[in-house]
């Protein structure tokens, strides 16, 4: 199997921590899959029309996206149990979408100072964005702590690869310390950025 990967991509992170934690990075190719709705990349578009990345290449089916798909077949194929079972599993499938949810804004902000010419970005429009970014950490905050302190799930997973990602583009997408105010928060994320899959992926 080979991955269309960038290291700064935070959706790309989920799927390499999911492989670090299952001890199998050595079983997928890493190719090149830098990326931007501005500058496509051919390669991957010819395997995910969408042109994003993650994009799993499968040698025995069409290729996976997107990320959410990506770790649901790993964690099936390696049985690495980051999806709950039974009702469980729900939680985890709520708990990474809004993860995702939060950066997709975050994604959002950057991409619009490094794709937008300054005179035809909105200011009403980036904090739009942020205060998705910011209603999604208070909520983290206020109801998701006792489920992260107690599952190591891809929705845990998740949750560190946006905390992760606003900590690395944190200067660009000027949305502040996700700490501040937030102390179970703050707490949780880093312990958990300190497990070696999330140090082994850090961008
Ligand atoms: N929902 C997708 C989002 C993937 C995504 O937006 N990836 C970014 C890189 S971080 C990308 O490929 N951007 C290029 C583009 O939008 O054209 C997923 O979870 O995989």
């Amino acid at each position: 199997m080979q991955l269309f990967h960038a290291g700064p991509s935070p959706y790309v992170r989920k799927v390499m921590v999911l492989l670090e934690e299952a001890g199998k990075t050595g079983e997928i190719a890493l190719i090149d899959g830098a990326t931007a709705p501005t500058a496509p990349n051919e390669a991957l578009i010819a395997a995910n029309p969408l042109g994003k990345i993650p994009c799993l290449v499968r040698d025995d089916g069409p290729a996976l996206y997107d990320s959410r798909v990506i770790t649901r077949y790993l964690d099936a194929k390696y049985g690495t149990g980051l999806y709950l079972d039974g009702e469980a599993v729900w939680l985890t499938l709520a708990l990474e979408a809004h993860a995702d949810g939060v950066l997709d804004a975050a994604l959002l902000c950057v991409y619009e100072v490094r794709m937008r010419e300054e005179a035809g970005r909105s200011a009403a429009w980036v904090a739009g964005q942020r205060g998705k970014i910011t209603r999604g950490l208070d909520a983290l905050e206020a109801r998701w702590l006792d489920h992260l302190s107690s599952h190591v799930d891809m929705g845990a997973v998740a949750v560190a690869c946006v905390l992760g990602y606003l900590d690395f583009r944190g200067e660009m997408g000027g949305w502040g310390d996700w700490r501040d105010g937030r102390p179970g928060l703050a707490a949780w994320g880093e312990a958990f950025l300190k497990r070696p899959a999330m140090r082994a992926t850090a961008p």
